[in-house]
């Protein structure tokens, strides 16, 4: 087993790891910027070590801290958690060609999916049904382009290869628009990614977020832990996440799934990881994978009993699954809602002082999350400071409960979007389940016009 494993990343995930570590007696080190000396899981940590100031590009970006942390500390892994370097596979290489474990796939399975045309036929080539695209890079000429594009039928949707969850696409809907979008494309793509490939599938006008938990141990054997829906989102921020998704059946999970872990055997995956699909009129479609654990974790975590995070550090000891597809058995239903540190309103971030934080808790309730009486939220970072998660034997229960839950719940000091989680729990469609990734911004945009009174009548 693992002796010391250094947690490369802050709040509530950092001190989801930090558990993770003590409950297998692993020893942990913290790092930390100097604006972060007072996160929770710092002061629980074997050790910890500050690795630069606030600005994320000088600490939990920095990788040579973050190595030299792992080597003063004489820790044997690193954990990324998500965000910061999770996903860098220069940083991966670079840990590993230092003699440090890194826990999550190799760095050459994660340099593949972060090239997105790469990824998607590697997908393809594994079986993994991908949405109707140009199946590669598209070239410089219009003509091929646009043959490309009639070929698939319009709207189409112009994606840069290196870009991902949400970041460097156009929809294109005739094709009088289609070589500027396609130019306007590239340039986005080469200042934002230093990358200018691009490619097009075939836009989806209203589908759902479904994506599919795996764990594999890079030994031959993977399994899934069926589904979550992330459909109710904000500018491409998941707001609330659940599993499973509503109205998708056991077959066509198993199904699904078994695609998924074949393809991870094909490719070699090892760790936890997602597969991305889009979800429309009963059909699963391919957009990416992601190689590091997830925020919405806990969800699978509930319905399947599995602690994810302890399977990622068994998995990086290079021990084999102990679990087998048969040992995945789905109870219940779990919802998680984020909880963020921003004006309900307007969205803008309100860091600050927590001046008085009581948890939600009882029966299927589970609050992960950093703050604590007096903790001062700095301005440098995410402003998701915590994600209350419920459980319950159906859908109905985990509303029930997580309507009782956001009530419970108190953070005085910092404005959050507790009204907000409020709303959306209480809403008709959510209730009614399987709305699409528009729902929540056109309803908020409903709601919007009625209060200021703008709404046509007749
Ligand atoms: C799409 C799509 C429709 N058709 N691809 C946005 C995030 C990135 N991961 C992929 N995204 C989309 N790709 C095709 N072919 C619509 C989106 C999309 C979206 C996807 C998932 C969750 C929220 C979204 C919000 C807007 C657009």
């Amino acid at each position: 087993m693992l002796d010391k494993v250094v947690i490369a990343n802050r709040g509530e995930i950092a001190l989801r790891v930090l558990r993770a570590c003590h409950t297998l007696g692993i020893k942990t080190v913290a790092v930390h910027s100097t604006v972060d000396r007072n996160l929770k899981h710092v002061g629980m940590a074997d050790e910890s070590v500050c690795i630069g100031p606030g600005p994320a590009a000088e600490s939990y970006l920095n990788v040579p801290a973050i190595i030299a942390a792992a080597e003063v500390t004489d820790a044997q892994a690193i954990h990324p958690g998500y965000g910061f370097l999770s996903e860098n596979a220069d940083f991966a290489e670079r840990v590993e060609q230092s003699g440090f474990i890194f826990i999550g796939p190799t760095a050459s399975v994660i340099r593949l999916m972060g090239d997105k045309v790469q990824a998607i036929k590697a997908m393809k080539a594994a079986g993994v049904p991908c949405v109707p695209g140009s199946g590669g890079p598209l070239g410089d000429d219009p003509a091929e382009n646009s043959r490309i594009a009639r070929e698939i039928g319009y709207p189409v949707i112009i994606k840069a290869s290196g870009g991902g969850g949400g970041r460097g696409m156009r929809v294109v809907h005739t094709e009088a628009h289609l070589s500027n979008a396609v130019a306007m494309t590239k340039s986005e793509a080469k200042a934002a990614f230093g990358n200018d490939q691009v490619y097009m599938e075939k836009f989806l006008e209203n589908p759902r977020h479904v994506e599919i938990q795996v764990l594999a141990d890079g030994q031959g054997n993977a399994i899934h832990l069926g589904e979550r829906d992330c459909s109710m989102q904000r500018r491409h921020q998941k707001v609330v996440e659940e599993a499973p998704a509503p109205g998708i059946g056991s077959e066509q999970r198993e199904a699904i799934g078994k695609v998924c872990v074949e393809a991870c055997l094909r490719i070699g995956y090892r760790g936890a990881g997602t597969f991305e699909f889009l979800y429309e009129n009963g059909k699963f479609y391919f957009i990416e994978m992601n190689t590091r654990i997830q925020v919405e974790h806990p969800v699978t975590e509930f319905v399947t009993g599995v602690d994810l995070v302890r399977e990622q550090l068994l998995i990086a000891a290079g021990e084999k699954l102990s679990l087998r597809q048969s040992d995945i058995k789905l109870t219940g239903h779990a919802i998680e809602c984020r909880i963020n540190a921003e004006d309900p309103d307007t969205f803008m971030p309100s860091p600050g002082t927590v001046k008085r934080y009581l948890a939600a808790g009882g029966p299927g309730v589970r609050m992960d999350t950093h703050i604590y009486d007096g903790y001062r939220i700095p301005p440098n970072y995410d402003s998701m400071i915590g994600k209350l998660i419920v459980h319950g034997r159906d859908r109905d229960t985990a509303i029930a409960r997580m309507r009782i839950a956001l009530g419970e719940l108190v953070i005085d000091g910092v404005k959050t979007n507790i009204p907000l989680q409020q709303r959306i729990i209480a809403d008709v469609g959510f209730h009614g389940g399987g709305q699409n990734i528009h729902y929540l911004e056109r309803r908020m945009a409903e709601q919007r016009e009625k209060s200021i009174g703008l709404r046509a009548e007749g």
